[in-house]
């Protein structure tokens, strides 16, 4: 899954596409470089993000969905609102990715039940604007697997058919907390396909002595192969390349 956020704030992409144009551009460049879904967001996520009005959202997303869709791109949508997953599905999306699993948008579940696309429900405690503040737990994984896990039942009460779940690296969680995730990727399959979103994300500069966002692909490539060794069903990723190949090395590996 390539990350194309249409935001002018985003922690690693923001501000570079601004335009519909630049924006389909940059969607075919993701499939070009192998990624089957271009996860396409009208607004940041990151820590201290403040919301963005619907009709916003909305103006950036659509268009370049549907400009997707019409190249035969295949799109999700990135959104925690119900009312922008209905208009992305009905412009050509065929996912819809919500960082809060269900919980901003009480509508949100059935709404998706009623479109039939699958859905990525995220771990989340609390909207970005001071979701660090909720990075509290005595034990992260068996916290971060029983909050999802009523999110999948939820999913599925709500008659949503097919459920990707995310530890959701990053959110309301310290680096410790991203790293003893991804120590327990095994125990997190066992909740359902998996989703991880760890790219060019901060715990990564951490790890590499600062290195500004750009310069975290390596790494972020290395996790890509660690998550498919270990069955996940995809990662979202800024760049695509180094990722695609990752994943056919460990495809072959594995025959
Ligand atoms: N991270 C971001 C945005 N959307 N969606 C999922 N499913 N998982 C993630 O980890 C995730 C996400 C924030 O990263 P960005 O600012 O680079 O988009």
């Amino acid at each position: 899954m390539g990350v194309l956020n249409v935001t002018p704030d985003s922690f690693s992409d923001g501000g570079r596409h601004a335009t519909v144009e630049e924006a389909l551009a940059f969607g075919l460049q993701l499939r070009d470089q192998g990624a089957d879904l271009v996860d396409v967001g009208g607004e940041s996520t990151r820590p201290g993000a403040s919301r963005v009005p619907v009709d916003v959202e909305l103006s950036r997303v659509v268009p370049v969905i549907a400009g997707l869709a019409a190249a035969g791109v295949q799109c999700s949508v990135d959104t925690t609102r119900a009312s922008v997953a209905l208009a992305a599905v009905e412009a050509g999306a065929v996912l819809v990715n919500d960082v809060s699993g269900g919980l901003a948008d009480p509508t949100m579940l059935g709404v998706v039940a009623s479109l039939g696309v699958p859905y990525v429900a995220m771990h989340w405690r609390g909207s970005s604007a001071d979701m660090q503040t909720r990075a509290v737990y005595d034990d992260v994984v068996a916290e971060v697997c029983a909050e999802l896990a009523a999110r999948v039942q939820a999913c599925s009460a709500a008659g949503i058919a097919s459920v990707i779940v995310d530890p959701g690296i990053g959110f309301a969680k310290t680096a410790e907390h991203n790293w003893a995730l991804l120590a327990a990727l095994p125990r997190l399959r066992e909740l359902g396909p998996l989703l991880l979103g760890s790219s060019r994300k901060a715990f990564l500069g951490a790890l590499l002595d600062s290195r500004e966002p750009a310069g975290r692909d390596n790494a972020t490539t290395a996790l890509t192969a660690l998550a498919a060794a270990e069955g996940a069903w995809g990662v979202r990723v800024h760049d695509v390349s180094g990722s695609a190949d990752a994943v056919r090395v460990v495809e072959r590996l594995r025959g």
